[in-house]
């Protein structure tokens, strides 16, 4: 029984995007499936509730389901991550850092985070942001984009020359481990507080498949919950230990930059962090990895350049212009007629504009979710590239595009993952 049909426009496209995600295969790196359960929540009835403040400290009546649920939450993910505190109220990633910034900085203070074109994010510092208008913002690069090693000695040298107050590790597209005991080790010596920004990897933190920058004495993490975490688009801020930094953390988000909080999201967060407290979650990520290492190694075989030499966790960067003569904006086109999704990206050192960047960055979350082993991404990879190689075989991208189709059958999105 749907209501949703009596709104003809709305139930037409919601059924085109069902469609869509049912028949092709979704690569984008950021993106994922959630369960039925936490859809369920996403779209209940807590949608209908304003609920400022915290729970047990709120500033409207009737709190008494929702203090349940965000209470839920905040232990789940403290358990998950392994922190003393945890807000669960942003809305995405994106005001997650900014409140971030604006709990712990004054304006003009300073700030060293990745750079964007060697796989940062556009909220550690891009001159088109908010927060960059706000503080000044430095960057790090890789040593090396064949290798992916970050030049350690340089952050040390731009932390030693501008004393940020944070320091910022994170990325949406880096293939590769960050070395965190080398960022606390900097951060020491400049008396810099350190924040990951977790929002690709958190699932894989909290699945055990990565490692947790907390271990290695982090400070703070911010993160996506829908991404690795499979849970609901939204944001959440963990703080390892200290109460006054997540005291500010709290003020920063409400009343600092956030109003009432999105309680059905909240309550789907809930309900993605105990999925992802049980064995088949912690399975899931390890398979997001190893499936992600077998579409490395077709890459490699087929001589495709990769920003970072390959991959250490769910994502790999290929630098298609420089391999197949095919720029990120043909590459992510042409992918698309034949049902695979991903998305162009600039490389390191692109000598290309953003809008058609060398590269595409794909991953393998959200096919890992569906159910695709090893076997099946090296498939994916080698269809990719051969493509990628006919892009103008229309032939060819049909029959492509048949096998596509069936893999994409024989492995139905699930609705339950425990
Ligand atoms: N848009 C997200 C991504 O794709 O990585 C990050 O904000």
């Amino acid at each position: 029984m749907s209501f949703l049909k009596e709104d003809k426009e709305i139930y037409e496209a919601l059924l085109g995007e069902e469609r869509r995600q049912k028949e092709g295969l979704e690569l984008i790196p950021s993106e994922n499936y959630v369960s039925a359960a936490v859809l369920e929540a996403n779209g209940s009835v807590f949608t209908n509730k304003y609920s400022e403040g915290y729970p047990g400290k709120r500033y409207y009546g009737g709190q008494d389901f929702t203090d349940i649920v965000e209470t839920v939450a905040i232990e789940r993910a403290k358990k998950l991550f392994g922190c003393k505190y945890a807000n669960v109220q942003p809305h995405s990633g994106a005001p997650a850092n900014l409140a971030v910034y604006a709990a712990l900085l004054e304006p003009g203070d300073t700030v060293l985070g990745m750079d964007l074109s060697h796989g940062g994010h556009l909220t550690h510092g891009h001159p088109m942001t908010l927060p960059a208008k706000i503080y000044k913002f430095v960057t790090y690069k890789m040593k090396d984009p064949d290798t992916g090693e970050i030049d350690y000695e340089g952050l040390r040298q731009m932390a030693i020359e501008h004393k940020p107050k944070i320091i910022l590790a994170g990325f949406s597209a880096y293939p590769r481990s960050l070395d965190y005991t080398k960022f606390v080790e900097i951060a020491k010596e400049v008396g810099a507080i350190t924040v990951a920004d977790m929002a690709h990897i958190a699932g894989l933190i909290a699945g055990k498949a990565l490692p947790n920058p907390f271990d290695a004495g982090f400070d703070i993490i911010t993160t996506t919950t829908h991404k690795t975490l499979r849970g609901p688009r939204g944001g959440m801020i963990l703080t390892r230990e200290s109460e006054e930094i997540a005291k500010k953390i709290d003020k920063s988000i409400f009343p600092g930059i956030q109003g009432g909080p999105h309680m059905h999201t909240i309550a789907a967060k809930a309900v993605a962090f105990g999925e992802a407290m049980t064995p088949a979650y912690k399975e899931y990520c390890q398979q997001v990895l190893k499936n992600a290492k077998a579409m490395e190694e077709v890459l490699r075989r087929e001589g495709v350049r990769m920003i970072g030499g390959g991959t250490d966790n769910h994502l790999i960067l290929a630098d298609v212009y420089g391999s197949l003569g095919v720029t990120g904006k043909e590459a992510q086109t042409v992918l698309d007629e034949v049902g695979i999704t991903l998305n162009m990206n600039s490389i390191a050192e692109d000598t290309r504009k953003p809008l058609d960047p060398s590269g595409i960055r794909f991953g393998t979350p959200a096919i890992t979710t569906r159910g695709f082993l090893e076997a099946d991404c090296a498939r994916v990879a080698e269809l990719m590239i051969e493509t990628l190689r006919n892009k103008d075989d229309e032939a060819k991208k049909a029959e492509i595009k048949k096998e596509i189709v069936s893999m994409a059958e024989s492995h139905p999105i699930p609705e339950k993952f425990v």
